[in-house]
């Protein structure tokens, strides 16, 4: 059986705060057709793909509810769900998630070819700030409008690998890709909503697309590892996002990038078995690492300095 896997990065373009989800849907609609036409198994869509990154926007309760999903597939989503399925396509998607218990989740989920959701990953790192900060040009609320996900990294068995998924922010922390490359992954999907002015420090804005690849392909080559980043970018709701989605091996090298900043589909055929031979040799985790060194990353959260003499 080729372990060889055709993968496409759907990028998007802008989604704008009144754009209806029908509307998305047949943007999305149109790319994962341009992708089964090119060969591809597993179309892999951004971080809340649904809506406009709303955690900008300081909201009230009623116009935030109307960004989350209560069902997945609802009635405006299922038609990516049919075509998928009609098409023999399995993807990636993130969206806004309230649970029907109330609960708020920055959520991505992964569909098998035959329809089966393989898995739903809440994310777990959440970047910014809980309250309005009225100084900045625009606001990061992701900490306001979601609750932190309450279940680890896992990896699943799909795509005939090992398929993990992360979401933007968790994509900066190198103990993500470590949770899921101890369970052997082989295939990453992290979407992505990245303003490129940070405001807390500016200094960093023109290194937003260095950084982006820098912990892709750090967290791909550590750990043996195909990963596929993939933006919701442009210029939406007035502010300028990262685009720059990519595919890279487990050698860290990328082997598939888009070039715009709107809708566009980029493929790579990803070979699962290019893993093992950096799982097995440099990589090779219980040959080389040393847990019973590492215990302040699970105990310790924040920096302890050394005590001054
Ligand atoms: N969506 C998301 O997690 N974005 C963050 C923005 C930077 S922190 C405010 C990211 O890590 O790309």
């Amino acid at each position: 059986m080729s372990r060889v896997l055709a993968v496409a990065a759907a990028q998007m373009g802008p989604v704008e705060r009144d754009d209806e989800r029908a509307v998305v849907v047949e943007r999305l609609l149109v790319m994962l057709r341009d992708a089964a036409g090119l060969g591809a198994e597993l179309v892999v869509f951004p971080e809340l793909a649904l809506t406009s990154f709303f955690p900008r926007w300081d909201l009230d309760d009623d116009e935030v509810l109307t960004f989350f999903e209560r069902e997945m597939p609802s009635p405006e989503t299922k038609p990516l769900f049919d075509e998928a399925r009609r098409l023999g396509v399995g993807f990636h998607l993130g969206y806004a998630e309230l649970t029907p218990d109330g609960h708020r989740y920055n959520t991505a989920i992964v569909v098998e070819r035959d329809g089966r959701v393989v898995t739903k990953y809440r994310k777990i790192h959440l970047p910014g700030h809980e309250h309005p900060e009225p100084w900045r040009p625009f606001q990061h609320l992701e900490r306001k409008y979601f609750e932190p996900g309450p279940e680890p990294f896992r990896a699943h068995r799909a795509f005939r690998g090992i398929v993990g998924v992360a979401i933007c922010n968790d994509r900066r922390w190198p103990e993500t890709y470590r949770l899921l490359g101890l369970q052997g992954v082989e295939l990453i999907c992290i979407g992505y909503n990245t303003p490129v002015h940070y405001a807390p420090d500016p200094g960093q804005d023109r290194l937003a697309a260095f950084h982006n690849n820098l912990v892709l392909a750090a967290g791909a080559y550590q750990n043996a590892t195909w990963v596929v980043g993939v933006a919701k970018g442009g210029v939406e709701g007035g502010v300028e996002g990262l685009s720059d989605s990519q595919i890279i091996g487990p050698s860290g090298e990328v082997v598939a990038r888009a070039t715009t900043g709107d809708d566009e589909v980029v493929l790579a055929a990803c070979d699962l078995d290019l893993c093992a031979s950096y799982k097995r040799t440099v990589f090779d985790f219980d040959r080389y690492r040393r847990p019973e060194m590492y215990a302040p990353i699970v105990s310790q959260r924040g920096v302890v300095e050394p005590s001054e003499p």
